[in-house]
């Protein structure tokens, strides 16, 4: 079974997060997703998240493409998730392009195409009209 990790905030889910997950799916057969947990957000993305963790959570676990939902907590967790999760490979948005390749050491990293034209910064600004 080849494992897969991506990870991200998926604040205010929409197509472009749902285009990730499917094409993250399509590398393998086991989708894990690190979860940015509302401190983590807070303290180190800068980004308030209009649904809580939980929440956020709870519409992943929705996704069919999505097998499970571990919190990500800071940016130094990744590798060791790799060998804990025993993870084939790190999938992320090409909007990372070479940011992670240090996990080359522990496993496969690929960069997928970001969906343009979609962000919710973009909806937040639209809904603001
Ligand atoms: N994404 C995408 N297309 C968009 C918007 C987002 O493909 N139009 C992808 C991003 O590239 C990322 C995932 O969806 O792979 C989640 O996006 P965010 O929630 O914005 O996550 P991000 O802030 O990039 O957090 O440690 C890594 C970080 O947690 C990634």
């Amino acid at each position: 079974m080849k494992r897969i990790i991506t990870y991200g905030t998926f604040d205010l889910l929409h197509y472009g997060h749902i285009n990730l997950l499917r094409r993250a799916k399509q590398q393998g057969d086991y989708l894990i997703v690190a979860l940015s947990t509302d401190e983590f957000n807070l303290r180190s993305k800068n980004k308030v998240c209009y649904f809580e963790y939980e929440k956020r959570k709870a519409l992943l676990e929705a996704i069919r493409y999505v097998d499970l939902v571990i919190p990500e907590e800071n940016w130094e967790q990744k590798s060791e998730d790799v060998v804990r999760y025993h993870v084939d490979t790190f999938a992320i948005g090409d909007d990372w392009q070479g940011q992670f390749d240090f996990l080359k050491e522990f496993c496969d990293v690929v960069y997928l195409p970001r969906t343009p034209e979609i962000s919710t910064t973009q909806i937040k600004t639209e809904l603001r009209k």
